[in-house]
C-alpha cells in the first residue's frame, strides 16, 4: 500500500511533527499544560491526520519507531522550552494500545527524562480505554512501572468504550480525560451534563483529576466549570499549536 511505504521513510525525511495544544486550569483560567498531537507533513497529501496513519503504523510495526520518535520529540522540546528559560509545564503524550504493548516503554521513558533532565511528573501518558483489551495485564505491569518512575498517566476519550469506574479503580491512573462527545452535548441535553457531573464526582472520589477535551465555546468551559472539572482544553482556548506558537504561549505576557 502505498501510505505504507511513504510512512516508512517519513521519519527519515522528517515529515512528522508534533503540535502543542494548550490545556486550561478551569478553576484559575491558567495554562495548565499542553497535549502534544502527532502530524505528518506528506509531500503530496498535505497534513495528515494520525487517524489516518496511526491505524497503517500500528498495522505494520512502524508504531514502534514513530512511537520512539514522538516521545524523544516532546520530551527534548520540554528541555528546549526550560533551556529557554520558559516555566516547565505538563506535556502528554499519545500512545495507542500497540505503542504501549510493542515498544519498550518504560526503558525510552526512563533513559529520556534521565537524559533531559525533565521532571517526571511533567510528562504525561494518554492512554485509551481499549488498551486494556489488548493485554490487561501486560498493560497493567506496564502502567505501574511507568508510574515508579514518576510519570502522570491519564485515560483518554473516557466515556465511549466500555471501562468502567470498577476498572478504573484497578489502573494506577492520575487522570482522566472526558470525551469530546460529552462536551458538545452538555450545552443542550441536561442528561449530558448529569453524565459530565458524575465522572467530575466518581473521579474526585478516586482521586484522579479530570480533563475535558473539545470546548468550542464559552458555554460549555462555565458549564464544566460548574461540575468542579479541572482542566479543559479545545479550539475556545487554543488550537493545538507548532512549537514556536506554543513557546510563545509559554512566555509570560507583555
Ligand atoms: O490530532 P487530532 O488532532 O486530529 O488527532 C486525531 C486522533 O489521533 C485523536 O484520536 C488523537 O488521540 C490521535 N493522536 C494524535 N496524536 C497522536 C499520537 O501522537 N499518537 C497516537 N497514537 N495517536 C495520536
Ligand atoms: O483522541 P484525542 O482526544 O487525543 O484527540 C484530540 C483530538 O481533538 C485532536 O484531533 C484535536 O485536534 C481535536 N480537538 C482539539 N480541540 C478540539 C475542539 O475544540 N473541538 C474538536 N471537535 N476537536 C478538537
Ligand atoms: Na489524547
Ligand atoms: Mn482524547
Amino acid at each position: 500500500m502505498a501510505l505504507e511505504h511513504q510512512l516508512h521513510r517519513a521519519i527519515e525525511r522528517e515529515e512528522l511533527f508534533l503540535q502543542y495544544q494548550p490545556k486550561i486550569d478551569l478553576q484559575g483560567g491558567t495554562l495548565a499544560g499542553f497535549e502534544a498531537l502527532l502530524r505528518w507533513r506528506h509531500p503530496e497529501h498535505g497534513i495528515v491526520s494520525p487517524e489516518e496513519f496511526v491505524p497503517i503504523a500500528e498495522e505494520t510495526g512502524l508504531i514502534v519507531p514513530i512511537g520512539d520518535w514522538l516521545v524523544r520529540t516532546a520530551v527534548k522540546q520540554m528541555a528546549a522550552w526550560h533551556a529557554a528559560g520558559l516555566p516547565q509545564i505538563p506535556v502528554a503524550v499519545n500512545l495507542s494500545a500497540r505503542q504501549f504493548l510493542q515498544g519498550d516503554v518504560v526503558a525510552l521513558v526512563r533513559e529520556l527524562l534521565a537524559q533531559e533532565k525533565i521532571a517526571p511528573h511533567l510528562l504525561e501518558l494518554e492512554l485509551t480505554e481499549s488498551l486494556s483489551m489488548a493485554d490487561p495485564e501486560r498493560s497493567l505491569a506496564i502502567m505501574r512501572e511507568l508510574r515508579a518512575l514518576g510519570v502522570t498517566l491519564s485515560i483518554d476519550d473516557f466515556g465511549t468504550g466500555y471501562s468502567s469506574f470498577a476498572y478504573l479503580k484497578r489502573l494506577p491512573i492520575d487522570k482522566l480525560k472526558i470525551d469530546k462527545s460529552f462536551v458538545h452535548d452538555m450545552v443542550h441535553s441536561s442528561d449530558a451534563r448529569a453524565i459530565v457531573q458524575a465522572i467530575v464526582a466518581m473521579a474526585h472520589r478516586m482521586n484522579l483529576r479530570v480533563v475535558a477535551e473539545g470546548v468550542e465555546v464559552a458555554a460549555q468551559a462555565v458549564a464544566l466549570r460548574d461540575t468542579g472539572c479541572d482542566q479543559a482544553q479545545g479550539y475556545y482556548y487554543a488550537r493545538p499549536l507548532d512549537a514556536l506558537e506554543a513557546g510563545a504561549f509559554l512566555a509570560p505576557g507583555p
